[in-house]
């Protein structure tokens, strides 16, 4: 067969003011999320379970008998996600295993033919719309079923017994299909999530980043802006965005860290910013993962990103039957309480003066500088090239008790004797610059 390059087009991509404006509420809103789940969440291995356990198409489409989420209540799922400081949810609707979360013409392995029999994707589109939280759909290039998904050029997904012959134009056709369908029954969707173009490449840290295939990006992108010109588009390639995409994610990253080895990118200056990461370990229910992050840990890791200029993307992977693990709640309540009282120091700010540093991460808003001590041990925090000209005022965002500081030759200190039994001690600098 033969190897087909990516090369990007030159495309005329104009957002429109609404997909503008959609960014712009995107950047402010700082904190969204991610639900993985659907019956892959069944097994409790993981989202991959059917690529690490070399199940075949046959045996895995079993799932669909047992999908019958009981528990799961898209009112308790929207409201949690509010009550934890969140502005939007970016829903699986189609994972690597290629069964759809909603009501679709163009696939039996769907929620419809399960014993549930309820179109998830609706219920949590109309629970969104009411309770006032955008939605955004992640939606998996990457397919492990079909016969007409390129396999023979992927990475994964070479196990399940496919014999047909790979045929890229009708799986484009049936992926169009199926995007119109979530832009045209759900009403408004804040964006679309693309994740699986890395199947195509070879693996991360490879000199060679082009694409095995021509996903024909120009075409999927132009039909979603033409069906929602807001949507934003984000694809989790690890790559500089491409042309007609509007925002920039990285996955289980910082911009500009590359910690996970995933991401090489560097961060866009145009564009919004999103890091996605996990509560435990695994984006999929993971039976044995219990290794949870502190609620401390999560603040200070929405902390960072905000710091950068990025959102974050927090994920849980709910259990088969649709309840979400106490775990999960009550680290997603914590945040929650911690925004309420903090929360001004997080929206709607921009990246702040120095990157992260050991003892916390600065945000800025207006001419308000939020210190973020993550870490109190130090008695004080020197900025040795402060950028502003007068600090007017220096007190805790708590309480507003002073803190005390000094500002020479562009050489400022903060007194920041704090314990380490905060969260985060916030400090707020009034600046003049
Ligand atoms: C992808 C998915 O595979 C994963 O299940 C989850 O949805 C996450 C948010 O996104 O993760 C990746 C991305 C890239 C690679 C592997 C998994 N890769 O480059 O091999």
């Amino acid at each position: 067969f033969a190897l087909i390059y990516f090369t990007s087009t030159a495309q005329d991509y104009n957002p429109s003011d609404s997909n503008l404006k959609q960014r712009d509420w995107f950047s402010d809103a700082r904190l969204g999320l991610f639900i993985h789940w659907g019956p892959f969440s069944i097994p409790g291995s993981g989202e991959w379970v059917m690529n690490e356990r070399k199940l075949t198409i046959h045996n895995y489409t079993n799932l669909k008998d047992f999908f019958n989420p009981i528990d799961f209540d898209a009112a308790a799922y929207v409201s949690t996600a509010k009550n934890a400081g969140m502005k939007y949810i970016t829903l699986i609707t189609r994972h690597h295993d290629g069964f759809s979360m909603w009501d679709t013409k163009y696939s039996d392995f769907n929620i419809m033919n399960t014993p549930y029999k309820k179109d998830i994707v609706k219920m949590m589109a109309d629970e969104c719309h009411k309770q006032g939280i955008q939605l955004y759909l992640y939606y998996s290039l990457l397919d492990w079923r079909r016969d007409d998904y390129p396999r023979e050029t992927g990475r994964t997904g070479k196990f399940s017994g496919r014999t047909g012959k790979s045929d890229y134009a009708s799986y484009l056709a049936f992926m169009k299909n199926q995007l119109t369908e979530l832009l045209t029954k759900y009403g408004e969707i804040g964006g679309i999530w693309f994740d699986g173009h890395w199947d195509q490449t070879q693996p991360e840290g490879s000199a060679d980043r082009s694409s095995r295939i021509d996903w024909k990006y120009e075409e999927i992108y132009s039909l979603i802006h033409k069906l929602q010109p807001q949507c934003m588009i984000g694809n989790n390639h690890h790559l500089t965005p491409f042309a007609g995409e509007d925002f920039q994610m990285f996955e289980r990253d910082l911009p500009g860290e590359n910690s996970s080895g995933l991401s090489f990118q560097k961060a866009s200056d145009k564009l919004p910013l999103e890091t996605c990461e996990t509560i435990s370990n695994s984006w999929g229910y993971n039976l044995g993962d219990t290794s949870y992050k502190s609620t401390k840990q999560l603040v200070g890791m929405l902390v960072k990103a905000s710091s950068l200029g990025a959102n974050l993307l927090l994920n849980i992977g709910p259990m088969p039957s649709g309840k979400i693990q106490p775990e999960f709640q009550n680290r997603l309540a914590g945040m929650g309480a911690w925004l309420k009282v903090y929360g001004e120091s997080i929206y709607g700010t921009k990246a702040g003066f120095v990157k992260p540093q050991t003892w916390g991460s600065v945000t800025q808003k207006d001419s308000k500088v939020y210190i973020h001590i993550l870490d109190g041990k130090n008695a004080s925090v020197l900025f040795d090239k402060f950028p502003f000209k007068k600090i007017s005022k220096a007190y805790l965002l708590k309480d507003r008790k002073p803190v005390k500081y000094s500002l020479k030759n562009s050489s400022a200190q903060i007194q920041t004797n704090f314990s380490n039994n905060e969260i985060d001690n916030v400090i707020v600098l009034e600046v003049v610059k």
